[in-house]
């Protein structure tokens, strides 16, 4: 694994390819080289793209990392794609897309799938983020679909969040208001060339314009056309400011330490999940638990967590 590590410090895209995929399967191989890439990281700025699905996120990814590109920084990307292998339309649609980037050696482009993930996506992707940082990209870009859980700790992670809405997305709206809000920090109304987009940008300035944001700032809402390239330019802009503000107002350095904190709560989260469930399975009394719970219906699920903590808690000690 020795070798891992410098081919990617010396550029090879591969090794970096090679790595992804071993945190992705969870291979216990990989953390000796995240071990000492951690030391390279912490100078990409990390953004998150979060949206309905075909509000044009990737579309909008391309064609902003074309934007990037022309102001000589460099860009990782990765798409996380919620749905299940099986239907790799999207990821293969993403592909196509993005094709002419993947030529480009200042892209990195990579598709993650949440198979086999169990908790373990968002650490997955944590490294994966860690990974291009250490590779040395200017940028890390992380696509998401929607506003679940998986996402919303993906965008909390992110130096600069960037929400993606459409015209008639109606639906957004409501995902706007219940709570993406407070972690949007970028704006952006898509498919700003169909003619009900006047209406949904109105309605979403009026929302950002009357709500009480923790941090007192107003965000920047911006209208593309993913397709054309049409108001990309200043998305970049903007994303490139909210960078610097978080810069000069010594937010970075939080946000970083926040990152880590909840980098460790997400690990802890997968490994300690997994080792409950290493311990129900050969324990006999949690086999014996398991019974009361399941067979019988002796026990709620409740009072048998319970159980299984105190029971771990004690094994632990002794
Ligand atoms: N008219 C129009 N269509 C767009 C725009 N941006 C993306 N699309 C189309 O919307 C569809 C979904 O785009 P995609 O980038 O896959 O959305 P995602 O699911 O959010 O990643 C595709 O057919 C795009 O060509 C836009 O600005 N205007
Ligand atoms: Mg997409």
């Amino acid at each position: 694994m020795d070798d891992i590590y410098s081919r990617l410090l010396e550029g090879d895209r591969r090794a970096v390819a090679r790595l992804i995929t071993m945190v992705e399967n969870g291979d216990p191989a990989a953390k000796e080289p995240i071990r000492r890439l951690h030391e390279h990281t912490g100078n990409a700025h990390i953004v998150g793209i979060t949206g309905a699905p075909g509000s044009g996120k990737s579309t909008l990814v391309s064609s902003l990392t074309k934007v990037l590109r022309g102001r000589d920084l460099s860009v990782g990307i990765i798409a996380i794609d919620p749905t299940s292998p099986f239907t790799g339309g999207a990821i293969l649609g993403d592909r196509i897309r993005m094709q002419d980037l993947a030529t480009d050696p200042g892209v990195f482009i990579r598709s993650m799938g949440t198979r086999g993930a169990l908790g373990g996506l968002s650490v997955a992707t944590n490294d994966a983020v860690n990974i291009l940082d250490a590779f040395g990209k200017d940028l890390v870009i992380v696509e998401t679909v929607g506003a679940g859980q998986i996402e919303v700790e993906i965008v909390k992670l992110a130096h600069t969040s960037v929400v993606v809405t459409m015209p008639g997305g109606g639906d957004e709206i409501q995902a706007i208001k219940a709570g993406i809000m407070e972690i949007g920090d970028v704006f952006v109304v898509n498919k700003a060339d169909r003619e009900d987009s006047g209406r949904t940008y109105t309605e979403i300035l009026m929302m950002l314009e009357m709500s009480e944001r923790r941090d007192g700032r107003m965000p920047p809402l911006v209208r593309t056309v993913a397709t054309t390239g049409e108001g990309v330019d200043d998305l970049a802009q903007v994303i490139l400011d909210h960078h610097k503000y978080l810069k000069h107002e010594g937010l970075l350095e939080k946000k970083a330490k926040e990152r880590i904190v909840a980098e460790l709560l997400e690990i802890i989260n997968m490994r300690v999940g997994k080792t409950v469930l290493r311990a129900l399975q050969d324990d006999p009394e949690m086999v014996d638990l398991m019974g009361k719970l399941v067979e019988t219906r002796e026990i709620d699920p409740h009072s048998g967590a319970s159980m299984v903590i105190r029971h771990l808690l004690k094994k632990g000690e002794g």
